[in-house]
């Protein structure tokens, strides 16, 4: 007979913080154990729904490759250190580097999961804050930089990022994007594939613009294969046949809308009929999209990484809103919309970029000479900046939650780069392909020893809705929270020593930054908190917020505390018309036809006379992969290999292309081996690979990936190809050579 009291059972209710659908959790609890889990029905945002990775954030807790403990490199050998032992070899080593080379010799790169994690994101601010690091590098330019890049020139603030309004919209056309395995992107909203059910369902319409007839594309009405980079010509023969017939109907909008005449000009030879061939989409097929955007009673236009990863990401990205403004489309219900977010975030600060009037180029990367866009240098171009000794060579790299031996351009080159560093310090939770290279790494928490509530993903939620989520296990007693690591980090590459640095009052002295950012009183809320860190930002980001009580300036508004006492979560209603409120371009305008944009439609037209003589390689996801980081999670690789070839019949035949053999795929930056699997669901002439994988190095403590490893796409991508007008790489349209391998 057991004898033993059984621990007490617990519910508590969490949000996954792994992508955009913020999906509301429940989770048993016992002792240190979740013993179940299941969506939160009740949960007023996603209600009910999940996907696989959802479920596995118990498993992601309990991986024992997951880091605990911070590791200092021993020569090749790693060895388990304290907190303070790991503080101090950080400041010794950077201490080191700026004493020989100066701060120029320091950068960081910041990763995705940075945008996802309660600390790390309200962090990562003054981490930059405190470094005053010259040259940063960010996933940013491998993803959605060409979109901040439209929308400062376009609304005057790189992160109003207009969202489509999915769940009112009666004509949804994605290009780029595929939901059925991202679950949305720059685009909040739960079970996205029921939505399109929903449109149909209500008389509407759904239509998916890509090289590949993708698991949305499936669900859809209608598929268009485009050959990759050419989106902005198809969207500017659209904008051809809406002047052509006149379909322009600005609405209530036309007041504040500059550069229609000149949108008219440039799409004036960009004919259906011209750009049919290069686009390779019949020229009545884009006369009837035309006509249909124009005539649904509304209609969302969206694009994503399709649209940003490529030659043309900054036109496209900023045509895909133009033809939104250009059939009333923009800032209305079920046209594209701005969110409206409970807790302020980032698109409520000031863009610092503003400050002297926009400028672009203000600096120059050293080896190549790229111009410095939004603050950022490409990613591309960090290999060659590690690598090539002179004046102002990076001797020092701090990652934060990044995988860029992975997820870079020029991969390879990047691989071979980072052993060369003096000083590389890794805030990450696992010793992978990037970590590896490190001399120390500083774990942060597992989801669920950390609060949650999303700020950054809700800028682009359909919804003003908020969640918080309380750790559901403590963490272990002395373990800093990433926050106070960011801080210390970039206490430390700012030339401070860790004697110097007071956690609390360089705490506080941000918090106030930041109220005053807002309009309150610091000295006056301060008294208010007893405890520090991103629970107190939070509770000043929902007050101060558009919801908020003002700190009792606006009695029954909300706070910090609301949250929790709903567990639920707190829905504010559907989005709002917001255009006028917040435009900030210098001319008070909406910049239709900003000249830094409209400066590329050369480069465009001669794209269209450009043949194409090799395959076309994009990129893809699925929907349990994570980039490249949650390949360790067994129940997330089962099954069939999924880092695979795909090629259309047409293509395979000739060249002798078997389903499941081996091929060879060659670009101008590489070699991979990989298995192929021959599918019509490919457009001819392109082929498709998902990113992140390549899990066989040596020296990464991955038990699982390792034996899922894979083959690591950005191999293949030339880091020198980059969008010029954001700097973004462009990973997809690649031209490469299949053969079979041996
Ligand atoms: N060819 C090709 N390349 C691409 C893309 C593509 O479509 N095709 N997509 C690009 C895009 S959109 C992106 S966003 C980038 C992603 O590029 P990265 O952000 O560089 O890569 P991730 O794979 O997201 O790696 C995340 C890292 O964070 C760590 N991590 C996970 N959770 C946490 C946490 O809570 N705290 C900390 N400290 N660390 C954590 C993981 O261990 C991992 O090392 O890849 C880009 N690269
Ligand atoms: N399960 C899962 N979810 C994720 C991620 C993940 O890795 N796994 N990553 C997260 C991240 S960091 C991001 S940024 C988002 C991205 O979210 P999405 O943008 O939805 O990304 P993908 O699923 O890669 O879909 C991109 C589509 O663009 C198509 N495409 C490629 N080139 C072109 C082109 O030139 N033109 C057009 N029209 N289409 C093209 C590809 O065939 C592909 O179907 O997903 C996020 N969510
Ligand atoms: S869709 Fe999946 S990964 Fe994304 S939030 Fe929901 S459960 Fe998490
Ligand atoms: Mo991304």
């Amino acid at each position: 007979m057991d004898t033993t009291t059984p621990a007490a059972r617990d519910v508590r209710y969490r949000t996954c913080p792994l992508c955009e659908a913020m999906c509301g959790l429940e989770l048993e609890i016992e002792g240190d154990r979740v013993v179940r889990l299941r969506p939160d029905d009740a949960d007023v945002w996603s209600k009910g729904y999940v996907c696989p990775k959802g479920a596995i954030l118990p498993q992601l807790h309990a991986d024992p490759d997951r880091l605990r403990a911070p590791l200092i490199r021993d020569g090749e050998a790693w060895r388990e250190a304290t907190w303070d032992e790991a503080f101090r070899r950080c400041a010794e080593l950077l201490g080191g580097v700026l004493a020989r080379h100066g701060k120029t010799a320091i950068s960081a790169y910041i990763g995705n999961p940075t945008a996802h994690n309660f600390s790390l994101a309200r962090y990562v601010g003054l981490f930059m804050g405190l470094s005053q690091l010259p040259v940063i590098y960010s996933a940013g330019t491998v993803d959605q930089w060409p979109k901040n890049v439209s929308c400062m020139l376009m609304y005057g603030h790189m992160w109003w990022i207009p969202t489509p309004d999915v769940q009112r919209t009666q004509y949804w056309m994605i290009l780029g994007g595929n939901p059925q395995a991202s679950q949305g992107s720059l685009l909040a909203c739960p079970d996205l594939l029921g939505e399109i059910d929903r449109i149909r369902a209500r008389g509407g319409k759904t239509v998916v613009v890509d090289p590949r007839r993708t698991g949305t594309a499936d669900r859809a009405d209608e598929w268009v294969a485009i050959v990759p980079g050419t989106d902005a010509a198809f969207l500017l023969a659209i904008c051809n046949v809406l002047f052509a017939e006149s379909l322009v109907r600005l609405g209530d909008l036309a007041d504040v809308v500059n550069g229609v005449d000149e949108i008219r000009a440039a799409a004036s030879d960009f004919t259906p009929e011209r750009v049919a061939a290069t686009c390779r989409i019949p020229a009545d097929t884009i006369r009837r999209l035309a006509r249909e955007i124009a005539a649904a009673p509304s209609a969302a236009v969206y694009g994503r990484i399709g649209l940003c990863n490529q030659e043309f990401g900054t036109l496209a990205s900023a045509l895909v809103d133009v033809v939104n403004f250009l059939t009333g489309n923009f800032d209305r219900p079920g046209g594209l919309m701005f969110g409206k977010p409970i807790a302020w975030s980032v698109n409520s600060l000031p863009n610092p970029e503003f400050a002297s009037g926009l400028e672009f180029g203000r600096w120059k990367t050293r080896v190549r000479g790229a111009a410095e866009i939004l603050g950022q240098a490409p990613l591309s171009c960090m290999a060659e900046e590690i690598a090539t000794p002179g004046e102002g060579q990076i001797k020092a790299l701090i990652t934060i939650a990044g995988n860029p031996a992975i997820s870079a351009p020029d991969a390879g080159r990047l691989d071979e780069a980072l052993p060369q560093l003096e000083c590389m310090i890794s805030v990450d939770n696992y010793l992978n392909e990037t970590t590896r290279h490190a001399h120390v790494i500083l774990p942060g928490l597992s989801p669920l020893e950390q609060p949650h509530f999303d700020d950054l993903i809700t800028m682009w939620a359909v919804r003003s809705a908020g969640n918080y989520s309380a750790p559901v296990f403590p963490p272990v007693p002395g373990r800093p929270a990433e926050w106070e690591i960011l801080l210390k980090l970039g206490a430390l590459a700012g030339g401070m020593t860790l004697e110097q640095i007071d956690v609390g009052a360089i705490d506080d002295g941000y918090f106030a930054a930041l109220a005053m950012a807002q309009g309150v009183d610091a000295a006056t809320i301060l008294p208010l908190y007893e405890g520090r860190g991103p629970e107190r930002l939070l509770d000043l980001q929902i007050r101060s917020g558009p919801f908020g009580d003002r700190y009792g300036e606006r009695p029954g508004g909300l706070t910090l505390q609301s949250f929790v006492d709903a567990p639920h979560g707190i829905d504010m209603g559907p989005l709002v018309p917001r255009l006028r409120e917040l435009l900030a371009t210098p001319s008070g305008k909406v910049e239709l036809a900003h000249g830094h944009v409209m400066a590329d439609v050369p480069r465009l037209r001669a794209r269209l006379d450009r043949p194409v003589q090799r395959l076309l390689l994009v990129s893809r996801r699925h929907l349990r992969s994570n980039n490249s980081w949650m390949h360790n999670l067994e129940p997330l690789v089962r099954g069939r290999d999924r880092c695979t070839l795909l090629v259309h019949p047409d293509d395979a035949r000739p060249r002798s292309l078997a389903d499941g053999a081996l091929a060879r795929v060659t670009s101008e930056a590489g070699t991979i081996l990989v298995p192929v699997r021959v599918s019509d669901e490919m457009m001819p002439g392109v082929v498709s690979l998902p990113h992140g994988w390549g899990h066989d190095k040596d020296g990464i403590r991955l038990g699982v990936a390792r034996r899922h490893a894979g083959v690591n796409s950005n191999i293949l991508s030339p880091g020198r190809l980059v969008d010029p007008l954001s700097n973004n790489a462009v990973v997809n349209g690649i031209e490469v050579e299949v053969a079979p391998a041996g």
